[in-house]
């Protein structure tokens, strides 16, 4: 694997679900694969889950990691070509991109959404100069677009938590005071559309996400109708996609408080499990009930991020070989 950034990078679904479990069951077993490789993970903005669960996949995979803060301590990057570089940036993508990749044999990229253009976000600026300039295997860890190692992980969970063959998992709008990118509900939408289960997503008017992700999935703009019979409830705010109208990209169309997701409508679910990707506001997107009761999955979601990357890793060093 060259790059991973979509479901259709790990080619069948089942196959890395069951070699997910596997290295679930026994996550040291590739320690040889990573002797003496570098992984290199670059930061444009914060996170948590994401750095720790990514440095800890590749230290089982016995890879030696770095891990650079773009904000803080290195050189302010311009990304624009045949600009003026007289302000305050000092350095170009351009030379970065070819130096970084220099230092390490894989690079994973966390660059968000800035929604100063719906084309530049969405024809991934960024992460695609990554892709064409360092010759190097690139990993999404977040893109402007896409939350790839989220979604993995949010499948193995609802793998190892389902209790029908085919649930019926339902992604939901939830409200948030600042604008948020679409890139997890985007993922979430392509690999739920990719995996066996019967899945509904509902939102307000004007939050309908790209139909390069949420394809002909079911949209059920009542959410207590959505939510009957569900056996996972996906929360996540997003700002608007721009897809109906591209002037309102990335603005906050609603701070509606009734889509918070509470005892309310989980009790129309087939006593559904509770997921949401962290970091989560309480009593904003769920009240404290629903992600403290037994059947909230937020914590053992949140861990098998370390599955899902060191999966992307291993892959990604089996075709250094
Ligand atoms: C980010 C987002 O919504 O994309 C990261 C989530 C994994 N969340 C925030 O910025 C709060
Ligand atoms: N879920 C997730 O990616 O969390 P972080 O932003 O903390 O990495």
């Amino acid at each position: 694997m060259k790059v991973f950034r979509s479901v259709k990078d790990l080619g069948n679904l089942e196959l890395a679900l069951k070699e997910a479990m596997e290295i679930k069951a026994d996550r040291y077993k590739y320690q040889e694969l990573g002797k003496n490789k570098t992984a290199l993970l670059i930061f444009f903005n914060n996170s948590l889950r994401t750095r720790l669960s990514t440095q800890k996949a590749a230290m089982n995979l016995g890879m030696n990691v770095i891990v650079l803060d773009v904000n803080q301590g290195a050189w302010k990057l311009e990304t624009e070509r045949g600009v003026v570089m007289d302000g305050d940036k000092s350095e170009h993508l351009l030379e970065a991109i070819p130096v970084m990749a220099s230092y390490c044999d894989i690079i994973g990229v966390r660059s968000f959404a800035t929604f100063e253009s719906r084309e530049d976000d969405y024809n991934e600026k960024i992460l695609n100069q990554f892709i064409q300039y360092s010759g190097k295997p690139v990993f999404f860890m977040e893109s402007a677009t896409v939350h790839p190692l989220q979604s993995f992980a949010d499948l193995i969970t609802i793998e190892e938590y389902k209790e029908r063959k085919r649930p019926k998992v339902v992604l939901t709008w939830a409200p948030h005071p600042k604008a948020l990118p679409q890139a997890v509900p985007n993922s979430f939408a392509e690999w739920m559309n990719a995996a066996d289960v019967d899945f509904v997503v509902t939102h307000p008017e004007g939050y309908e996400l790209d139909p390069e992700f949420v394809g002909n999935a079911k949209v059920e703009y009542d959410q207590m109708k959505a939510f009957e019979g569900a056996d996972f409830i996906y929360a996540k705010n997003w700002s608007c996609p721009g897809v109906t109208r591209p002037e309102d990209y990335g603005k906050v169309l609603s701070k509606d408080m009734s889509w918070t997701v509470s005892e309310r409508q989980m009790a129309v679910t087939n006593n559904a499990h509770f997921m949401h990707c962290l970091p989560v506001r309480r009593n904003m997107i769920v009240t404290d009930d629903v992600i403290e009761s037994p059947r909230s999955l937020v914590i053992p979601e949140a861990a098998n991020r370390e599955i899902s990357a060191t999966v992307v890793l291993k892959r990604m060093l089996e075709a250094l070989k």
